[in-house]
């Protein structure tokens, strides 16, 4: 093995001798440089153009998805290096003018043994925090609020369960209706509003089609299934607004049932509560799905095509 790591470190050392490759070594050190700076930049509660990498863990599941995920590209690079390093070795060591004479080795039982043996291991090694990230994420914990999520075509309805039904639906807000500093597909006319530090039990069911409920920011991804109650939770770690999609496929205006959650500080949730229960028992399920296609549709958006028309019949 020494023996082996020593070739491939010598062929790379002579390949980087030659003026050409130091040049394209620091065009690639630029590259991954700029790729750093841009993944630096995506840090946020909402996608950014350019991003790379994930939005900021806003929740302990998604602070634990965030580590595992670096985990296991540290493990990825490793393998990919050393393949790529034993590719390279035998490019170079067994060209044909090199080694004009093949060999005719077919078995090598230490060889073989390792390579079954070795990828078990890694398996092993990344399948036990992977199912015990798993239950975590899974087993909910005494929570101190629930909120039904329910998705239509195509906005979503939140009830607080345990706050007397309060209820309402969330609504993208069109292009025309956009106020300054409003995000273009991702706003909407009533956010979910949770406290800061609450553990929020999430309850998601559908009315018509398959929906899914997904804020990146909590690691929290559930669908929303007609006659099934699925459980999720989520626990904010700070205030702020986050946003997120449904992401399932789920019909014309899929891209235009945006989430927002908003967190606060407690004493704000409180206050919020006692406005939100007057102004929704007035009109409650005030939006319906079909106003908003009609408005999506007079927006001419992609959505508003003749497959939308076609869609409603
Ligand atoms: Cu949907």
């Amino acid at each position: 093995m020494a023996g082996l790591m020593k070739s491939v470190i010598q062929v790379v050392g002579d390949a980087l001798r030659r003026p050409q490759a130091r040049r394209i070594g620091l065009a690639l050190l630029l590259v991954a440089l700029g790729v750093a700076a841009l993944g630096a930049g995506a840090w946020a509660n909402e996608p950014h153009p350019w991003q790379l990498g994930m939005q900021a863990p806003a929740t302990p599941v998604k602070e634990r998805l965030h580590a595992f995920h670096n985990e296991l590209l540290i493990i990825i690079f490793c393998i990919s290096i050393f393949v790529l390093g034993l590719m390279v070795y035998v490019i170079v060591r067994f060209s044909a003018k090199r080694h004009p004479v093949p060999t005719r080795t077919s078995h090598n039982t230490v060889i073989e043994v390792l390579w079954t043996v070795v990828p078990v291991v890694i398996l092993v090694a990344i399948a036990i925090p992977s199912f015990k990230l798993m239950y975590y994420m899974d087993e909910i914990p005494k929570a101190d609020l629930t909120v039904k999520v329910t998705g239509h075509q195509w906005y979503w309805t939140y009830e607080y369960s345990d706050q007397a039904g309060l209820s309402f639906d969330s609504n993208i807000i069109q292009d025309k209706d956009l106020k300054p500093g409003q995000k273009r597909l991702l706003d909407v006319d009533n956010p979910l509003v949770v406290p800061v530090g609450a553990t929020v039990r999430v309850q998601v069911a559908g009315t018509d089609v398959i929906h899914s409920w997904y804020v990146p920011s909590f690691g929290v991804q559930e669908y929303a299934v007609v006659g099934r109650l699925n459980e999720t939770w989520f626990q904010v770690e700070r205030p702020g607004t986050y946003y997120g999609e449904c992401n399932q496929i789920c019909g014309v205006n899929h891209a235009f049932m945006p989430i927002v959650v908003t967190a606060v500080a407690k004493g704000d949730f409180d206050k919020w509560l006692v406005d939100a229960k007057k102004k929704f028992a007035a009109a409650p399920g005030a939006a319906s799905g079909n106003t908003l296609v009609a408005a999506v549709a007079a927006d001419g958006k992609p959505a508003a095509s003749d497959a939308a028309a076609g869609n409603r019949e």
